[in-house]
């Protein structure tokens, strides 16, 4: 015998504490931290023998890496083993009798192995299938400048917002919503934001969009929404699309779902990654402070590296060329030390003060307009660990809206009363009994006391005989808390009405947001729609829906709007604006992607396409000034390997190694692009139809290209439309596209940085170009 055996130990708690992760967990970890600890280090952390004293203890940013240590698992060094711990000595061939003779019954290692196998797969979720996630932390800050709050605590009594020395951890999964698990990232589709606070006080699931309202307005509706965006019933087409007739047929007969259709026809739908999302919180909710008084709010997270958008052409390529593409960037830009961010704020609107707006705050198609009611931010969160394992933390973490601590409370928005049921019952669906929050990813840094102790796969040992209450026997444990002891306690909202299956009219108005949004869009946001509602709307056989959607919803936005849809699917445009027609000009800066842009490039892309005869010098200096800048460069080239980077003026520059040939990426897949000199590097690219195509693309995409000394010469032979190149002598910044022919390479770096921070140039006119 080998290996790691003679470390292993088993210590008294009957845990073999063996070797790899577990081995490193036992070494970093506190003497004195195995016990009944709120931030659940150590494996008694839910064992059901700590008193109520150790509720609301300190948790920090490591709370729950150090729970979750307590179950990671890692082979290295270490023996094959069936489940139950016996060592494997062949698990290749099945145990036969005689060599060509048949698997006998008594191969438990094959009866496990494949019993295993054959039942790895959960159900997927019935929205939100496709996702990924992330771990980190949230921390308030010190002081926010709260308008018309003195402090926090005014706001709030929930724990994470209290203290700014405080790191409550955090696991966020991101989500498309209609695909199936294995569809292809860059759909367009509303994302979801979901985000678990393991809190002292218990988890709080803030489990948003990536756009601020919704499709509807009661609960009620939802599987019809459901049934008609997904797949059609009969031959399961189209994956992961609204684009077919019976999301459209819903639609054209939901007045209400217009403010959102808006939303999903614009680029907020086509994320350029989740890191570059705002999140919303969706409906109305409350925060109550120590002394029962309730205000409501709209959750806003904010992104650290701006808002923004692919275009529709590149989604539909990259879902080719890297289905993973959403997945892939969160992953790599974690791993590679770069930690997203985003700014957590609400929009306060205290009771006294709900009715004054023209919508319902209860009605979840409606925004409250920045312009009157402005975001006021109370922290941030990190995302700085990716999972060890896909399956045991993003797929198996179970988000429920009902998940709140005291200081959060819900409000009457029909949408997430509905949403307050449907999340436990679908876990119930997935995890074949009510015990998922036992799951690691899903167990509270809280200690847990109830009398709850039973079902499919119980993990902890409950001790104690009473199980019920009242009860004599346990002393009357688990015993209720108060509200000073951290008991929640709904907010005693007085409710006096009669039953009744109806709406309210307050619910209405229907098109008045959607005007504003169209109103707020740049003129490119606006085209974007257009031609979005030409491919969607396009791809609808029956003329009555087209007809219904031109007439009865967007010529109820905006008349022009209406006439530019028309035209595009072969409906007659209406004549005059629809009867409810909105006709105010408003605008909400805050609702355009094109004011969110980052100041920074950090986590960028950026392709620098060379061959044989390159000037190494401009590559090292291009690579190192990006990269200094955080943006994340690649040689793309023809073929992987050494290329020979001595084509500069003085002949030196050594070998430059290609990350990436044509074969396996394209510009799709980058954030920019960049040609540097060099005779033969040069001369090789304009032979080369690839090389051509990767820089027209990018061109059509609307992205930063940037090219030096003879490198120009291949934007040259393009002939991009309108686009002004430098001669002799001369750096030239036009719609985004950099050329020098000049020495000036730090000026040069300069402007290319600029160029790529504005992330599109949405001045080009790029129809002309055929990539
Ligand atoms: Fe969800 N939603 N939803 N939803 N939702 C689910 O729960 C549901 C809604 C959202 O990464 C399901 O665990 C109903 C709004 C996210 O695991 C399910 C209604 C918002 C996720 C469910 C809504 C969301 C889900 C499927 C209308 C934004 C993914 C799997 C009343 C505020 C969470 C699951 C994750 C997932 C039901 C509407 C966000 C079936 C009934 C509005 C981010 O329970």
């Amino acid at each position: 015998r080998t290996g790691t055996e003679d470390e292993s130990t088993i210590e008294a708690d009957g845990r073999s504490d063996g070797a790899g992760g577990t081995d490193e967990t036992t070494e970093t970890e506190p003497a004195d931290s195995r016990g009944t600890r709120a931030d659940g280090s150590g494996s008694d952390g839910n064992s059901g023998t700590g008193t109520s004293d150790d509720h609301g203890d300190e948790i920090d940013d490591e709370s729950k890496r150090r729970q979750l240590d307590d179950v990671r698992e890692s082979p290295d060094g270490e023996f094959l083993t069936s489940d139950h711990g016996v060592r494997i000595s062949e698990t290749d061939n099945s145990l036969k009798a005689g060599q060509r003779g048949p698997t006998i019954m008594e191969d438990f290692h094959f009866r496990e192995k494949m019993t295993q196998f054959d039942h790895e797969s959960i159900p997927e979720r019935v929205v939100h299938a496709r996702g990924t996630g992330a771990h980190g932390y949230f921390q308030p800050y010190e002081d926010p400048d709260l308008e018309g709050y003195d402090d926090v605590s005014e706001l709030t009594k929930a724990t994470p917002f209290q203290d700014p020395e405080q790191k409550t951890p955090v696991f966020v999964r991101f989500s498309t919503v209609v695909g199936s698990r294995g569809s292809a990232d860059t759909v367009r589709d509303v994302r979801g934001f979901a985000t678990k606070f393991y809190t002292e006080d218990g988890n709080w699931d803030l489990v948003g969009n990536n756009i601020p309202i919704f499709f509807i307005q009661d609960a009620m509706e939802f599987p019809d929404l459901v049934h008609a965006i997904k797949p059609e019933p009969d031959d399961g087409i189209p994956q992961a699309s609204a684009a077919h007739d019976t999301f459209w047929d819903f639609a054209s007969l939901k007045p209400e779902i217009t403010h959102m259709i808006m939303w999903i026809l614009s680029g907020r739908a086509l994320p350029r990654a989740y890191r570059m999302m705002q999140g919303f919180g969706v409906h109305t909710f409350r925060l109550v402070d120590e002394e029962g008084d309730s205000r409501f709010v709209k959750f806003h997270w904010t992104p650290k590296y701006g808002t923004n958008q692919l275009v529709w052409d590149e989604t539909q390529k990259i879902a080719g060329k890297n289905p993973d593409f959403n997945r892939q960037d969160l992953y790599d830009v974690i791993e590679a030390g770069h930690e997203p961010e985003w700014e957590l704020g609400v929009q306060i609107v205290e009771t006294d003060d709900a009715d004054r707006f023209e919508f319902d705050l209860l009605d979840p198609t409606k925004i409250i307009p920045e312009t009157e009611v402005p975001v006021q931010p109370l922290g941030r969160m990190v995302l700085n660990e990716t999972p060890d394992n896909f399956f045991a933390e993003t797929e198996q973490v179970a988000f429920h809206p009902g998940n709140v601590i005291p200081g959060i409370d819900f409000t009457n928005d029909p949408l997430l009363q509905g949403r307050l049921f449907s999340y436990q019952d679908t876990q119930l669906n997935r995890f074949n009994s009510a015990n998922w929050d036992e799951i690691p990813i899903n167990r509270p840094l809280a200690p847990r006391h109830n009398n709850q102790r039973a079902g499919f796969m119980r993990q902890e040992i409950n001790a104690g005989t009473a199980s019920y209450k009242p009860n004599s026997i346990g002393d009357e444990y688990p015993e209720e808390a108060s509200a000073e002891d951290g008991g929640y306690e709904h907010y005693a909202e007085k409710i006096d009405g009669r039953k009744i299956r109806d709406r309210s009219e307050s619910f209405e108005t229907h098109f008045d947001q959607a005007r504003l949004f169209w109103n707020s869009m740049s003129e490119p946001e606006q085209q974007n729609i257009v031609d979005a509602a030409h491919f969607e709307l396009g791809k609808v056989d029956r003329m009555e829906i087209r007809e219904r959607m031109v007439y009865d919803l967007f010529n109820n936005v905006d008349h022009d709007f209406a006439v530019r849809v028309a035209e595009g699917i072969g409906v007659e445009p209406p004549e005059s604006p629809g009867e409810e027609m909105p006709t105010h000009d408003d605008a909400d800066p805050s609702l355009s992607m094109a004011n969110r842009t980052p100041e920074t490039i950090e986590t960028r892309k950026i392709a620098v396409l060379v061959d044989d005869g390159v000037d190494g010098d401009q590559v090292s200096e291009i690579r190192s000034t990006l990269e200094d800048e955080g943006a994340r460069v690649e040689i793309v080239s023809e073929t992987l390997g050494e290329k020979d980077g001595t084509g500069g003026d003085d002949a030196e520059g050594g070998e430059i190694e290609a990350d990436k040939s044509h074969v396996t990426t394209g510009s799709i897949l980058f954030d920019a692009v960049v040609v540097p000199g060099g005779e033969g590097s040069v001369d090789a690219l304009l032979e080369q139809g690839d090389a051509k195509q990767f820089v027209s693309e990018a061109f059509k995409h609307y992205k930063p290209i940037a090219a030096l000394g003879r490198g120009t010469e291949l934007l040259s032979a393009l002939d991009l439309p309108d686009v002004e190149t430098a001669a002799d002598g001369e750096l030239v910044t036009d719609s985004g596209v950099v050329t020098c022919r000049s020495e000036e390479t730090s000026a040069f770096l300069e402007a290319v940085i600029d160029s790529i921070a504005a992330h599109r140039h949405w001045d080009r006119e790029p129809s002309e170009v055929s990539a």
